[in-house]
This record gives C-alpha cells, structure tokens and sequence, in this order.
C-alpha cells in the first residue's frame, strides 16, 4: 500500500464528481462509520458534497455512541438508496461495491476495503483492496495524515477519534496490529478525545448480548479445535451480538476457532447468519467461507456469512425449523474443519508469497 498513491487516486477520484453518495453497507460497525466520515471530510474538503447513507440500522449501543457522540451524520435506507441528486457513490469496508439501485446507474467512484480481494461485478474510479492494514480506518487515518487537510479543530477530534475506535475495533484491541496501525495511532493520538474512547470502549455488554453468551456457552458443541454454537431466533435489532458472542468465546474458551450462528428474525423474512472467529493466522477464513457459501467472507482471524431463508418465513412449526438448520450448520462445520488442512495451507503459502515479495522488492504487496 503507497499512501501517497492512495490520496492522489481517491482525489482523482473526487475531481471527476460534485454529489457523493458514500454507501454503508451491512450493519455499521467502527470501522465503517469512522472511514466513511473520513471519507466525507476529505471530499467537503475539496468541495464535493457527501452524505453517508446506511442499509441496515446500526445495532450496538456503542456503535451508536460514536455517531452520537461525535456528531457523525447519517441517514438509513434498508430498500437501497435513490441515485437522485447524486453523480456518484463510494464503499468503504465491504469485499464488493455492488449497490442495489445505484450499481449500473451511477458510477462507483471510490471502493476500499481491507478484506481479501474478490471478483466484484462493479468497476469503481478508484479502488484499493489492501489486506496490509488492519481497517479501513487505518487506511484512511494516513490518507488523512498526508492530505494535511485544514480541518476544524473539532473535525480533527471527531474523525481522530472515530479513526482510532475503527481500528481498535477491527484489530482486536490492537492485537492483530501492524506497522500501518502504529502510523497511524501515531498521528490520531495528539487529536483524539481519549475521555470519548474510554467511555465508548467501557459501554457495558447489553442484557441481551450476555444472554446470547450464556445460550453460546449451555449449547456449544467442540470439534477437535473447533467450538461451534446455534443461539436459535434473534431479533435482527441485535445481530451484531453474534460476533460479540464469538469474541468473547475465542477469549475465553479453549478453541482455536468459534463460530457462532443464529437465525435473524427480519421483519418479512429470515436469515441464517454466522460469526467466524479465529487465533490460527494460517487459516484463510476466505476460502473456507466461500466454500460454504458465495453470500460471505472474510480475512484474518474474522469472517461471516448470511444465508437468506425468506422462503422459510411463513413456515409455523419454527421449533423444528431451527432444529434442521442447526443439525445442518454443525454438519457443514465438522466438513469445513475436515478439509481444513487445505485452507490452511493456502494461508499459509499466501502469507509467505507477501513475506517473500517484501523481502525482495522492498516494498509492501497488497
Ligand atoms: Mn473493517
């Protein structure tokens, strides 16, 4: 990754537009909202009108406190958003740029992403898929630090803020952190508002979070190293406590790998969605994922995949509805931990093919 590259493709990219719809895709999380609004900065920056628009509401209370508390503005729109009134749009934080109602409409200006790069159906104006940096927030904390924009003095605290929360959030705490991370900590350290970060960071976990944990730990099912737990129905207002439950299972139990999975009440449909989490960096959680299934993905120790069982939605007897899909789930598992080896390996030699090039080039692959 060339920062300097970077910030001259996304003010390129920039340039060529005057409305910018930035696209939070999924359920946001930190990392998403605080490179979005880092995005957005630096686009009211050189005069191009941006506005971060979310598909999903956001589901964690401490996720809304980074938006509260930082004043970070955003509308939601679950049908998709209208192009209207925009020349342009932008994904942050996402494997792919597809838009439902803006892809083929509008032009993707700006894509980038830290997980493993896939084959997308959209072409953006700028896109950069780099599995160097931990976040997105990272990626765009030293855009930042080069573009020596002259932000306000509270435009610089919140974005500092929100970046650094981002980056803590995807990197486990800084312990999956790289020399990308320690820039950029570096540069958002001074600017930040660290009474925001503990406060925000010490949100306690949820009622309902400790009781998904509590039906995690009563249901877990071990294979060889693998924990793997069904936390049954879930209202889709909590499904980011799926992964909260997988973090602090990898944390707590004896296993190099958890998966979590629940069925996520929608309110005209369902959904099966799992939480991967891993310890092995050998295990390319990617391949594995989309092995089981193309709606899904991951990168180092994280993944997930969503499953859409609408067809299911009117089925009354949904006791024995979750019962074929949880017997089915954990017999997927056992075969993916099986064949583990394989993608194991891949991770492995792909680790060693950027170690190698870094070696001999000098210089960083994506
Ligand atoms: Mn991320």
């Amino acid at each position: 990754m060339n920062i300097t590259e970077t910030l001259n493709g996304i003010l390129e990219a920039l340039s060529r537009c005057k409305n910018l719809l930035i696209v939070i895709k999924g359920s946001p999380d930190p990392d998403v909202i605080a490179s979005s609004y880092a995005l957005k900065l630096l686009a009211t920056h050189r005069g191009v009108h941006a506005q971060i628009v979310a598909l999903a509401r956001i589901s964690l209370p401490q996720n809304s406190a980074i938006v509260n508390e930082l004043g970070i503005s955003m509308s939601f729109d679950e049908q998709g958003p209208s192009p209207e009134g925009h020349d342009a749009y932008a994904v942050l934080d996402h494997q792919s740029a597809y838009v439902e109602r803006l892809s083929g409409r509008i032009p993707c200006a700006i894509h980038i992403d830290h997980h493993e790069k896939t084959e997308d159906t959209v072409n953006s104006g700028y896109s950069l898929i780099s599995t160097t940096a931990g976040s997105v927030s990272t990626i765009m904390a030293l855009v930042l630090k080069n573009a020596g924009l002259g932000l306000s003095p509270s435009e610089r605290r919140n974005v500092a803020t929100a970046l650094y929360l981002g980056m803590l959030t995807d990197t486990d705490n800084f312990r999956h952190a790289g020399p990308h991370e320690q820039e950029a900590v570096e540069f958002l350290s001074p600017m930040m508002d660290k009474k925001i970060i503990s406060r925000i960071t010490s949100v306690p976990l949820s009622d309902q979070t400790q009781q998904l944990i509590g039906r995690a730990l009563t249901g877990k099912v071990l294979y060889r190293d693998w924990l793997f737990a069904g936390l049954g129905y879930i209202d889709e207002s909590i499904r980011d406590s799926i992964a909260i439950t997988a973090d602090f299972l990898l944390e707590r139990e004896d296993a190099q790998t958890v998966i979590i999975y629940a069925m996520i009440d929608r309110r005209h449909g369902l959904t099966l969605d799992a939480s991967f989490r891993t310890r092995n960096p050998n295990l390319d959680l990617d391949t594995l994922i989309k092995k089981i299934t193309p709606n899904g993905g991951g990168r180092m120790y994280k993944g997930a995949f969503q499953i859409n069982l609408d067809y299911f939605r009117n089925y009354d007897d949904r006791d024995a509805l979750w019962s074929l899909l949880d017997g089915a789930t954990r017999q997927v598992l056992r075969a993916s931990r099986d064949g583990m080896h394989f993608t194991e390996l891949k991770g492995f030699y792909r680790r060693m093919k950027r170690t190698l090039r870094t070696l001999f080039t000098g210089e960083e692959s994506d």
